[in-house]
């Protein structure tokens, strides 16, 4: 009795609001440049199925632009109760005898497709988006959307369960179609036997497009984009898991703004044994000047708002939901990008340059499979990712490219080919120019990743005053430890690698390598071990004592310490008396040494 009253008062509320002021309450809420006019035309006045918790009055023929809640809580109940290898995205265990027969499937795919295929194609999830995420709700009118799988010579059941998993956790109605797209693979199966399959179980939902030849990844998109009809395409990689809810808010922002490209966050499919996990909380999208992607921190604005989407200058390139109409005013990609590499950065640029915008939904989450390895041979076409970035950084990226082709010499030789129609695209659409991208976007970038990385403070061996020994870090990895060892300057057997920095980055590493020193507790023999740089400071800030010699490690307040008798390496608390906090670097630049140790 009750619950009826309350939804006829929201009936009356929802009539009285259309009738009196709902072509304008539909312009506001649609408030800068609309999705299209066609959708506001024909798709926002169809009315919507009812699902999940939302009050949709099926008198209503006419809708009131609206947030409601889309969760598919039946779904999300029955993904709940599986069991069995793999669920809720658990690990696989393969037994002994299993262990063994791993290895040719690992071969050819890069991660454990052994273990893959012990998991169900349907298994679950966790749900680990921010618990904010439960309360978050979404127009009630979105856009639908095609989905476009590029794939070479993928697993059968990697790409059979990431199509489960888009359809079963996606409401129908906003997954307009899959479209599988088959760049030419050699494996058998993925012929007859998976148009067939596919037909079989999803019919006209999912289609199988099989190119003519290779093309690479970036062409295998444009000719997916081509076929698709729905209002958004959302591209993804082919070895991925959608968990629980991840279509509406990758399109509600698009609904908002058709020329806002949405990414995920993009969750870790384990290689070897299939768990589901967190990569981090979230970050924005870089590069460094090498082209590697690289993650900037979310900045405090963001960090109030975890379930809210956030800006990023770059996508990391497989998984984003962009409009169909905005994806062809921008040209597609550049179709001379041949088979892998650069196509992030490429349209990241563009959208960004062109007077568009990304930003990332915290609570849109899908897993991916990093390989461990890339299985596929070079297909005989030379360089192509050197190509593909010169083409990039000749079109989008103005002075900025000098900075990237100081890195790398030889992209100066490379012929990027013609790239006279991207070029073209760009005078069109009156880009902007990069420096208002490097500025107005990616404005800390250079901060952290600098396009001339500015020299070490200090550089060389690292002496022990207590003995002849070195600091030798022995070419190990994150994680492990490391010792004294003979001075490899002194011709005696043993040393291994002894050029260390204490970069720019105030922290210290091997040369030219990316591990640095790392201290996480401040007890007394605190051990040091290398871990990942994370340029951040913390854990791996570390100053240089010129006048007494001690490497001072500000967060734990100790200093560098050693045994010389064992040769082991620790920190303890600073005592100018000991030698063996005493350290003799063989390059010191005095200044910077000096203002970095006068600095907190
Ligand atoms: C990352 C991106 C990937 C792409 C790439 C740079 C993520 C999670 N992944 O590398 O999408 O942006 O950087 O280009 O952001 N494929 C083809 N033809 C080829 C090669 C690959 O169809 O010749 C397919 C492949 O099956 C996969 C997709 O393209 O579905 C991406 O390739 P990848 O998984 O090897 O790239 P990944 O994840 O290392
Ligand atoms: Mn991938």
């Amino acid at each position: 009795m009750r619950r009826n009253s309350i939804t006829l008062l929201k009936f009356v509320i929802a009539a009285i609001l259309f009738l009196a002021a709902g072509p304008i309450a539909m312009k506001f809420l649609f408030r800068g440049k609309t999705y299209t006019d066609e959708y506001v035309e024909t798709r926002g006045k169809m009315p919507v199925e009812p699902r999940g918790t939302h009050d949709y009055n099926d008198e209503v023929k006419e809708f009131v632009k609206q947030k409601i809640d889309w969760h598919n809580y039946k779904q999300m109940a029955e993904d709940e109760n599986r069991v069995g290898p793999g669920e809720q995205g658990a690990a696989v265990i393969l037994s002994a005898e299993e262990e063994r027969l791993k290895d040719d499937l690992y071969k050819v795919n890069g991660f454990n497709a052994f273990a893959s295929d012990k998991i169900s194609l349907q298994r679950s999830l966790k749900d680990i988006r921010h618990p904010s995420c439960k309360d978050m709700k979404y127009w009630n009118k979105l856009p639908n959307c095609s989905i476009v799988v590029p794939f070479h010579n993928e697993h059968w059941t990697t790409l059979l369960r990431l199509t489960y998993s888009v359809i079963n956790r996606a409401p129908p109605e906003l997954l307009h179609e899959v479209i599988l797209v088959d760049d030419f693979s050699t494996k058998k199966f993925l012929k007859d036997e998976l148009d067939n399959y596919m037909k079989e179980h999803f019919g006209n939902k999912v289609k199988v497009i099989h190119a003519e030849r290779r093309e690479g990844l970036i062409r295998t998109r444009l000719l997916g984009a081509k076929h698709a009809t729905g209002d958004v395409i959302l591209f993804l990689d082919s070895h991925v898991e959608a968990n629980v809810n991840y279509l509406p808010p990758l399109l509600d922002p698009i609904a908002d703004d058709y020329r806002t490209v949405v990414c995920p966050f993009i969750d870790v499919i384990d290689f070897e044994n299939f768990n589901y996990r967190a990569q981090d909380e979230g970050a924005r999208g870089a590069f460094d000047w090498e082209f590697f992607y690289k993650r900037l921190p979310l900045l405090p604005e963001d960090l109030k708002h975890p379930s809210q989407p956030f800006k990023s200058p770059v996508m990391a390139g497989g998984l984003f939901a962009i409009s169909r109409k905005w994806f062809w005013e921008l040209g597609g990609y550049d179709p001379g990008l041949d088979i892998w590499g650069g196509e992030q950065y490429e349209l990241s640029f563009k959208l960004w340059q062109c007077g568009g915008m990304m930003v990332d939904a915290p609570c849109s989450r899908i897993g991916h499979i990093y390989r461990k390895f890339a299985p596929f041979p070079n297909p005989g076409v030379g360089d192509f990712v050197g190509r593909n970035y010169r083409r990039v950084a000749e079109v989008w990226m103005d002075e900025y490219a000098e900075y990237l082709y100081k890195r790398r010499p030889h992209y100066r030789s490379i012929d990027p080919g013609d790239i006279s129609e991207q070029k073209a695209v760009r005078e069109r659409l009156k880009c902007k120019p990069f420096k208002w991208f490097m500025e107005e976007i990616a404005f800390d970038l250079v901060k952290i990743y600098p396009p001339v990385e500015p020299p070490p403070f200090a550089g060389g061996e690292f002496r022990s005053a207590a003995d002849d020994l070195c600091i030798d870090t022995k070419f190990r990895n994150g994680n492990e430890n490391f010792k004294l060892d003979n001075c490899i300057k002194d011709g005696k057997s043993g040393g291994g690698e002894q050029e260390l920095e204490l970069t720019w980055h105030k922290d210290i590493r091997p040369k030219k390598r990316t591990v640095c020193f790392d201290v996480s507790t401040s007890v007394q023999k605190a051990p040091v071990i290398l871990f990942n740089c994370h340029g951040m400071g913390g854990n791996q800030r570390f100053k240089y004592n010129i006048d007494t010699k001690q490497i001072y490690h500000p967060i734990s307040n100790q200093c560098l310490d050693c045994d010389v008798g064992s040769r082991e390496l620790f920190m303890n608390p600073c005592d100018t008396h000991l030698e063996t906090q005493k350290w003799l670097i063989s390059d010191v630049n005095a200044t910077a040494v000096r203002k970095d140790w006068s600095e907190r």
